[in-house]
């Protein structure tokens, strides 16, 4: 799937702004459907409220039922098409909602998707009016179930003496909040009916002769395809090479590869425009960023254009006050703006494929991405055949989503799985397989929460990713253990495994403004303490095996409530207004102390 471009021959059109809400709260919990409300716009069927798009509804209003809310939410908005699209292909796109979504456009079912953090797509010539304008209703359901990703559990309280009647819990396995809604733009966009539907660039280097290599693939669709002309255009706009035909390559002899800017903090993230024509009475055109480089993983080596890249990053959310995991510009700018303030060369996507304006920005900014499934928290019980190729659907749209970006360098299939016991083997091996044969050209793992002596999936990752807590949920308030154990915990991983390794999560809870001397645990002083200990035992292992370090986490982030959670997760280096903490000042100096060190 292409994301949506405007060119010469496509057009398109946000349907973000304001859009009317109701969260079906009916006893049966279904009066939406058993009365309809797609027929009409949701105003004459009962109360509504203004709802952002693109947002989280769940902390836009004072209401405690819409933010705990779980089971069907009501959107809807009109729009119109113009005259001059009306013999064009026109398709409307939602770049993510979340959980389970029924489209409608006026009235009729439209599509269905399943899963929150990706994009669906569908033809609507067939369902819309040029001359009036079309009424767009979207149901969304955000209730997690065994088999979804992530999964979850509802439990129902039927003690009526100890709780009102009809009352149920949404049992959560991740620890961040399950925000619901309409999360990224919603649009409408038109292309000619002979089409380009899909790219699909394969970036190689020949070092001996200096030479970038972009295979590519096209797919078109629609009558008799004219010829597509293949233009490869540098920064500058220059035509540097063009090809012809559907399937090929493009050679661009002294190429500007794309680096983490880390590692060449001139030119970091180039990309080049590779512009499609598919020519004919109507053409088509399309403009796909894409960027020359390699990705290579050794057993002790995690490679970017044949150069060992240490990763000095972070992990993340997509989250902040008000708006919960609605795309918001001004943050993705701030983040980007404090990632490199930190000297942040690489973030995982925890725990879900983020936003793609949030990709773009890696791309051109030579961030470099662990492109993470939401495949969180997946237990014993959700290893059943239907999560099993759920989880195959959405590795899926996930490569095709991602598969032309030049930043996302490893594919990370789940975190925190129970990989310890076997039935997680068959199930994961499946997955790491799948994801592999779609893409063999970036390693694929997870994250481990598991010892190297019980944890069965890690022999079929590519770089060993462990999450670790020492000083914080085992020996609270002991910082002095952290060396030790991780010093033992790298050594025994490294007597099993000739693969690299990499610590994808560590760090401490902490209040910001609160303080202690001697530290102790939720102080800033604590934190700075923990992650100091961490980095001196980081700093044996690397140039021998460990390619990466990412803190938990970039920012403080919103979680179900729980007596272990002040107000969320306060494990941020920055406070979820994406202020810094001390801790970050420290991180801030030793990661700029490795710029070009790699
Ligand atoms: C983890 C999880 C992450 C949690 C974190 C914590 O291991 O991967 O989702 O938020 O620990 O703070 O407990």
């Amino acid at each position: 799937m292409l994301y949506p471009r405007s060119s010469e021959s496509r057009k398109m059109q946000y349907l973000d702004g304001m859009w009317d809400f109701r969260a079906d709260d009916s006893p049966s919990r279904d009066a939406g459907f058993k009365e309809s409300w797609q027929n009409q716009p949701l105003f004459k069927t009962g109360p509504v409220i203004p709802m952002a798009v693109p947002s989280s509804y769940n902390d836009i209003t004072a209401d405690k039922n819409i933010r705990d809310f779980v089971g069907w939410a009501w959107y809807d908005t009109e729009f119109f098409i113009s005259k001059d699209w009306a013999n064009r292909r026109i398709v409307l796109r939602f770049d993510s909602a979340h959980y389970y979504s029924i489209v409608y456009v006026n009235g009729q079912q439209a599509m269905t998707h399943v899963g929150g953090h990706l994009p669906f797509e569908t033809e609507i010539n067939n369902f819309i009016n040029v001359n009036q304008p079309n009424l767009l209703t979207l149901a969304l359901n955000n209730t997690l179930s065994p088999t979804t990703l992530p999964p979850g559990t509802i439990s129902y309280k039927n003690d009526t003496s100890k709780y009102p009647e009809g009352y149920f819990v949404q049992n959560l396995q991740m620890d961040f909040f399950n925000y619901a809604g309409i999360h990224r733009h919603v649009r409408i966009y038109s292309t000619p009916k002979t089409y380009i539907d899909d790219i699909t660039v394969t970036p190689d280097i020949n070092f001996n002769r200096n030479l970038g290599i972009l295979n590519y693939e096209i797919l078109t669709v629609g009558g008799t395809p004219g010829k597509l002309l293949v233009e490869l255009l540098d920064r500058e706009g220059s035509v540097v090479v063009s090809e012809t035909g559907n399937k090929g390559f493009l050679s661009v002899s002294s190429p500007h590869l794309w680096w983490p800017y880390t590692m060449n903090l001139q030119d970091p993230g180039y990309l080049y425009t590779m512009k499609v024509t598919l020519q004919g009475n109507d053409s088509d055109v399309y403009r796909l960023p894409v960027g020359i480089r390699t990705v290579n993983v050794t057993t002790d080596q995690f490679l970017i254009n044949h150069k060992p890249f240490y990763c000095h990053g972070v992990d993340k959310h997509e989250d902040a006050d008000i708006r919960g995991k609605g795309l918001d510009y001004a943050l993705i700018a701030r983040d980007f703006s404090m990632l490199k303030w930190l000297g942040v060369n690489c973030f995982r996507t925890s725990h879900y494929p983020y936003a793609e304006e949030i990709l773009d920005q890696a791309d051109q900014q030579g961030i470099v991405i662990i492109d993470e499934s939401p495949g969180v928290g997946i237990k014993s019980n959700n290893l059943g055949n239907e999560s099993l190729n759920h989880h195959l659907e959405v590795m899926l749209e996930m490569y095709q989503r991602d598969k032309n970006r030049p930043g996302v360098c490893m594919w990370s299939v789940a975190n925190e799985p129970e990989s310890d016991i076997d039935e997680a083997v068959p199930y994961f091996k499946s997955v790491i397989d799948y994801t592999r044969k779609l893409d063999p050209t970036r390693p694929v793992s997870f994250t481990c929460s598991h010892d190297y002596n019980s944890d069965k999936v890690v022999p079929f990752v590519d770089v060993i990713m462990i999450n670790r807590y020492y000083g914080w949920y085992s020996d609270t308030g002991h910082p002095e253990v952290i060396q030790l154990h991780v010093n033992s915990d790298f050594k025994e991983w490294r007597k099993l495994y000739n693969k690299p390794l990499l610590v994808s999560e560590f760090g401490a809870g902490t209040v910001s403004g609160l303080h202690a001397e001697p530290s102790s645990a939720y102080t800033e002083d604590y934190q700075v303490d923990v992650l100091s200990q961490y980095h001196q035992a980081f700093d044996e292992s690397i140039g021998k095996f460990l390619v990466g370090e990412l803190i938990w986490n970039f920012a403080d982030f919103m979680t179900a409530q729980g007596s272990n959670r002040v107000n969320g997760n306060k494990k941020g280096i920055l406070t979820r207004q994406r202020q810094p903490k001390p801790a970050a000042h420290l991180v801030r100096a030793r990661y700029h102390s490795m710029f070009n060190a790699t």
